[in-house]
């Protein structure tokens, strides 16, 4: 497993944090926090207070929220800052605490997302309930994968209209094979709630919750209205969250089928306290308008915020958006395996959707309603942006998502002290380019598999 030494930095202009980050990754995939933050300063300038010395211009601080510090050194004028990969691995052994629930999932170290959400905390209280029920809407789910078969309940397939939303062979496949190519479905639930403590893979945001797979896009020609036939049927299985990490690549009013049927569920499902439903901002780099889908007044809109907590370079924008949170590139993938680069405002919305399925789980008689006021309410803003009236903004509409906020409104006498209000230092996520036709129905993640294939 190749490491970032302190020799690869030296002297190298071209290491810039963004493609340093993406880079290592995937290689360094065990490291879920850094511990300190390594700075180029210009000639002539002052190193920060505390900095020891690396040689030339890059001097290493060390400080316990790196992230917003390498933020924070980034806005008061250095030349880069960006999290000390090397350090990190030597201060993991110290961050144990003896009373934190432990985790066997090989890949739970490499969910640095999980890290700096505070989620651990989160996770003392508890795993979440299988009494909540969390509906992916997705491309195809791998229904049989470990972290996910035991927790699947009403499997739907709206696109083929039968009853295994499995990804189908040759589906997505870009090399004509008859493989299972498609990943999406898969890292977006997993991302949600992947099983936590069954040997394998990761640990989902609310890693005990149910999971209600709806599979809405396939290859080929699928049924007329899969959106609306996913939608009856998470209205019918009685969902309680709905993620949607889909959406349509330009401008695109809000079909009146659907929005009727969101409004639904949003306020029917569980006995009329409503599902929450989370929709991906969308990764065209284009401003949302008030009458789409991801505007309804119901649906919770997230954006994606890379490892800085800054938006993504492809994230869309707006007044529809509600949140900011990281998109998670740590996840399942079809056929017990791992992916290390998912990417995308996909990866993001279901970092939201299991909070929400976590909150449920802590108090099940809030409102859907209610639930996206804590989540939106105990947002931390940026620094770096200069809000409107009400403390939103274009990026990151109310902030990024801050679980350990949450945790002590809703648990005020048991909050531990609670990690540096910075919301979600986010790793960058691949920039994503599409090439969708107009108005196409897409899926948020795909394109992060093709930099991966460009960048490596
Ligand atoms: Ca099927
Ligand atoms: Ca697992
Ligand atoms: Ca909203």
């Amino acid at each position: 497993m190749p490491l970032l030494t302190l020799d690869d930095l030296a002297g190298n202009d071209l290491i810039l944090h963004r493609t340093l980050h993406r880079t290592h990754l995937g290689e360094q995939i065990d490291l879920p926090t850094w511990p300190a933050v390594v700075v180029k300063i210009a000639a002539g300038t002052l190193p920060p207070a505390g900095a020891e010395p690396l040689g030339g211009p890059y001097w290493r601080v060390s400080d316990p929220h790196p992230l917003a510090r390498a933020r924070a050194l980034v806005a008061s004028g250095a030349v880069d800052a960006f999290p000390d990969l090397v350090r990190h691995r030597v201060a993991r052994e110290s961050l144990n605490k003896e009373q934190d629930v432990t985790f066997d999932d090989p890949s739970y170290g490499g969910q640095w997302y999980l890290d700096e959400l505070g989620m651990i905390d989160l996770y003392n209280h508890t795993l979440g309930s299988p009494e909540v029920r969390i509906a992916v809407v997705d491309s195809g789910i791998d229904i049989a994968s470990t972290d996910l078969a035991p927790k699947v309940s009403d499997p739907y397939d709206a696109f083929s209209d039968d009853d295994d939303p499995s990804p189908d062979p040759g589906e997505f496949c870009t090399d004509g094979s008859n493989d299972i190519c498609d990943e999406h479905g898969t890292a977006v639930s997993g991302i949600s709630l992947a099983q936590d403590n069954n040997g394998f893979g990761i640990v989902g945001m609310c890693p005990e919750c149910t999971l209600i797979p709806i599979k809405l896009l396939g290859e080929g020609s699928g049924a007329l209205s899969e959106e609306v036939a996913a939608y009856e049927h998470a209205l019918e299985a009685d969902a309680w969250v709905i993620n949607n990490s889909w959406g349509y690549t330009q401008y695109t009013p809000a079909p009146r089928m659907l929005a009727n049927l969101i409004e639904q569920v949003s306020t029917e499902n569980r006995g009329g306290l409503g599902a929450v439903v989370v929709f991906a901002a969308g990764n065209d780099d284009r401003e949302l308008k008030d009458d789409e889908m991801e505007a309804l007044p119901t649906v919770l809109c997230v954006s994606a915020t890379d490892s800085y907590g800054n938006p993504t370079n492809y994230t869309n924008y707006g007044d529809p958006i509600d949140v900011a949170a990281p998109s998670a590139t740590v996840s399942i993938a079809p056929g017990n395996t791992v992916i290390t680069n998912f990417g995308g405002t996909s990866a993001a919305s279901p970092v939201v959707a299991g909070l929400a399925g976590w909150i449920l789980s802590a108090n099940p008689a809030m409102s859907a309603a209610e639930v996206r006021d804590l989540i939106e309410s105990t947002a931390v803003q940026s620094p770096l942006v200069i809000p409107d009236d009400q403390g939103r903004s274009t990026y990151y509409g109310w902030g990024s998502i801050s679980p350990p906020t949450i945790l002590a409104e809703l648990f005020p006498e048991q909050a531990a002290e609670t990690p540096e209000a910075s919301g979600c230092g986010c790793a960058s996520a691949p920039g994503l380019a599409s090439g969708a036709a107009a108005g196409s129905l897409v899926f948020l993640g795909f394109a992060a598999a093709v930099l991966r294939r460009r960048s490596s």
